[in-house]
């Protein structure tokens, strides 16, 4: 299975000459805004995110104090804080933070241009919030994601229970946070920067990278010990690369989808689209052979090994028994199926089918006009619709959401503000009925989820596959 000489398949390119950053000369910024908020600073930098021997990656980061990294500083709060930080943009181009998975207060949501105007370089924003649920959740920029956060704009935000349940019986002992990317460099490991916009990756499967880091590097160790009981808390933050990842000999087992518990169960492989994540357990063998691989299929059936987990150190006390389940959110309102209100989600669009007509900035389109606007993908005959919001729903009201995916391209759809539950897939019930923030849709898919508008405001529900979001997957929703 080990295959680490090989890096992950993908056409190279040369690109000659760099292309400038466009980057202002500031002054370096405070580690404390005006209000005493911490800062999370966007701006240049430099990433080793290619093996050793290839040169460090120009890249734009969040930081807290000093360079930025790739992904940001991780933010930990616990369930009911508030998160504070002040966003200073030190980008050339304007910005916004999505605080991915949070059902927040809907004017620190970060959507522009919908909850906020982007924040102009130079220019700051104060985001303050509760985090109610506890879970592992990311932020990441929200305009020119396909530029920004496959520049490296994306960072993990974990939110602790209250009540402890690492060291508990059947839990770990011990939790590592594993931030998954895909990044498309050229031979000189910079990022290639002339394809942002490129309609032919939009069509298909969007901007897929050549290079898959975790935790911003490219095949890492991950130190363990033998007989470790390990909780993983695995985000995928690529732009537009569906993950197929194994943990095999881990005897691992799912605990949270998207922050979100579920009962544990055992997982051989895990699929995880842009944007989810999942909590996962595993067990280190105390007769150990010394490394496990974290592996990924990059589309071909040809795993590789993306990090090792390296067992080295005296033994453990082995995790022993039953994975001991998550405590539950408590805080979320379950679905009332029983009426309702029906609304549904057409996915139309992409290479090989296409689209005849849909309407884009309040002009209906044939498909090469939508085209020539960047447009190819249509929800509900609209592309980018963001005159008039999909739906409204009254505060408190349940919805009842069936999404038809009529291309031959999987989708996963993202709604701000909320989790949903998933119902059925298909038109089978979903045996587990998870709860999630981000569900991934199958070509010619039909999915049915249910969430309650508890939440007031207008939220964005989008691919998040960020090269279709950018070209057409895009529209809202009104709770009020
Ligand atoms: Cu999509």
């Amino acid at each position: 299975m080990r295959n680490r000489s090989n890096r992950l398949p993908g056409r190279r390119t040369f690109l000659t000459g760099a292309v400038a950053l466009g980057a202002t000369t500031l002054l370096p910024r405070g580690l404390f805004a005006d209000t005493g908020w911490p800062i999370l600073r966007a701006a240049p930098s430099t990433a080793q995110l290619a093996p050793a021997g290839y040169p460090a990656t120009s890249v734009w980061a969040y930081a807290t104090e000093g360079a930025g990294r790739v992904p940001g500083p991780e933010i930990r709060v616990t369930a009911g804080d508030r998160v504070r930080r002040q966003l200073a943009n030190d980008l050339p181009q304007a910005t916004a933070v999505h605080w991915h998975g949070i059902r927040i207060d809907n004017a620190m949501d970060g959507a522009a241009p919908l909850t906020q105007a982007a924040v102009a370089p130079g220019a700051s924003f104060d985001y303050g919030f509760i985090a109610p649920d506890p879970g592992t959740y990311w932020y990441h920029s929200h305009n020119r994601g396909q530029e920004q956060v496959a520049r490296g704009l994306a960072g993990p935000l974990i939110v602790e229970d209250r009540e402890p349940w690492l060291g508990l019986p059947g839990a770990a002992t011990r939790e590592l946070t594993l931030v998954l990317d895909d990044w498309l460099l050229d031979a000189d490991a910079a990022i290639v920067e002339d394809r942002w916009d490129d309609l032919h990756a939009a069509s298909h499967d969007g901007r897929m990278g050549n290079t898959v880091t975790v935790n911003g590097a490219a095949y890492p160790d991950l130190p363990v010990r033998p007989g470790e009981r390990l909780r993983l808390r695995i985000v995928n933050t690529a732009i537009d690369r569906i993950m197929l990842l194994g943990l095999p000999n881990l005897s691992a087992r799912l605990i949270a989808l998207d922050g979100h518990p579920v009962s544990p169960r055992d997982v051989e492989t895990l699929l995880l689209a842009p944007a989810q994540r999942a909590d996962v357990v595993i067990d280190v063998p105390s007769q150990d052979d010394g490394t496990h691989g974290l592996l990924l299929d990059p589309g071909n059936g040809a795993w590789v090994e993306v990090a090792t987990f390296r067992s080295d150190g005296a033994p453990v006390a082995p995790g022993e028994g039953e994975v001991r389940p998550l405590h539950a959110w408590g805080t979320l309102a379950p679905p009332d199926t029983s009426d309702p209100q029906r609304e549904r989600l057409l996915m139309e669009g992409g290479a090989m089918r296409g689209i005849a007509e849909a309407t884009y900035r309040g002009e209906r389109m044939g498909f090469r006009k939508l085209a020539s606007n960047g447009m190819v993908w249509a929800f509900n005959g609209m592309a980018h619709g963001m005159k008039t919001p999909m739906f409204r729903a009254p505060l408190g009201r349940t919805v009842h959401l069936e999404m038809v995916n009529r291309s031959i391209f999987p989708h996963a759809i993202h709604l701000h503000g909320h989790h949903f539950t998933v119902l059925s897939r298909n038109g089978a019930p979903d045996p587990h009925r998870d709860v999630r923030d981000t569900v991934l849709i199958g070509g010619d898919e039909t999915l049915e989820i249910a969430f309650v508008a508890d939440n007031p405001g207008q939220w964005m529900i989008h691919c998040h596959m960020l090269s279709h979001q950018a070209s057409g997957m895009m529209a809202w929703f009104e709770v009020a």
